[in-house]
């Protein structure tokens, strides 16, 4: 990855993070490096190496945005399924066992062609879902703090040109799919958008914050208006996660 030190400034536009990415490094190697610690070891009805991460907070704590009964289906059934999917396929090549998801998802090419679909879809689905969980809380939203509001003004010009490209990104995809605010192997912030359970870690980019656009995730108080449920998930980010994850993306590039 040709990102260095230059690259970073002017993507934050300051130096302050760049001590702060050296006092993480450890936290965030060791929860990308396990699947049990990325998954917070809650568990799950099936046996493996990946679990389900529990929701932090409450199923109706995202009210009025997202309803109690969307977050409880979402979470309980389709990302469990995810991940007992996940560990059924993991479980017919053990020598996988103990690769992270994220590892799993950057190297599909390497992964036995009978499980490839079933990682690339499951493994996708638990890894967006874990993320896109721990990005949401009930007093989110409002304006981007610390060093992701530097860097999108950096980027993007201010926080209203971001959301107006990300929510066109999130009505452009036709079906099931993501949208996405990546890092990308360059070293830019870039609006992206990916089909299914597609991760950006399978490009090489790092996933800084996503919404899943599946029906499942707004059709039951939302019914077909997309756009609606696109200009509501503002509300409840978790600005200070997404600086955690700024900050991974950063040691992860640095790191590869
Ligand atoms: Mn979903």
């Amino acid at each position: 990855m040709n990102l260095n030190r230059r690259h970073f400034l002017k993507l934050l536009g300051t130096t302050t993070v760049t001590a702060s990415i050296a006092t993480t490094a450890t936290t965030a190697a060791t929860i990308l490096a396990s699947p049990k610690a990325f998954a917070q070891g809650i568990s799950s009805n099936s046996s493996g190496p990946f679990s389900l991460p529990p929701l932090p907070y409450d199923y109706a704590a995202l009210e009025p945005y997202i309803d109690a009964d969307t977050m409880r289906f979402h979470h309980d059934r389709h990302h469990a399924a995810y991940v007992n999917n996940l560990n059924a396929a993991i479980g017919r090549h053990p020598q996988l066992v103990n690769q992270s998801a994220i590892a799993l998802l950057k190297n599909l090419d390497s992964i036995p062609e009978d499980i490839r679909s079933i990682v690339q879809n499951n493994g996708g689905g638990h890894v967006n879902h874990s993320m896109f969980w721990e990005i949401m809380t009930p007093k989110g939203g409002g304006a981007p703090t610390g060093n992701i509001a530097t860097a999108i003004n950096e980027n993007f010009g201010s926080f209203a040109v971001l959301k107006q490209q990300f929510n066109d990104a999130g009505l452009k995809r036709f079906g099931s799919g993501w949208a996405w605010l990546v890092l990308t192997k360059a070293g830019k912030l870039e609006v992206t958008s990916t089909a299914n359970q597609d991760s950006p870690f399978m490009t090489g980019d790092f996933p800084i914050l996503g919404n899943d656009l599946w029906e499942h995730a707004y059709y039951l108080k939302y019914q077909n208006l997309r756009g609606d449920y696109l200009n509501a998930w503002w509300n409840v980010i978790n600005w200070a996660e997404v600086n955690k994850r700024l900050e991974k993306s950063l040691e992860m590039a640095i790191a590869s």
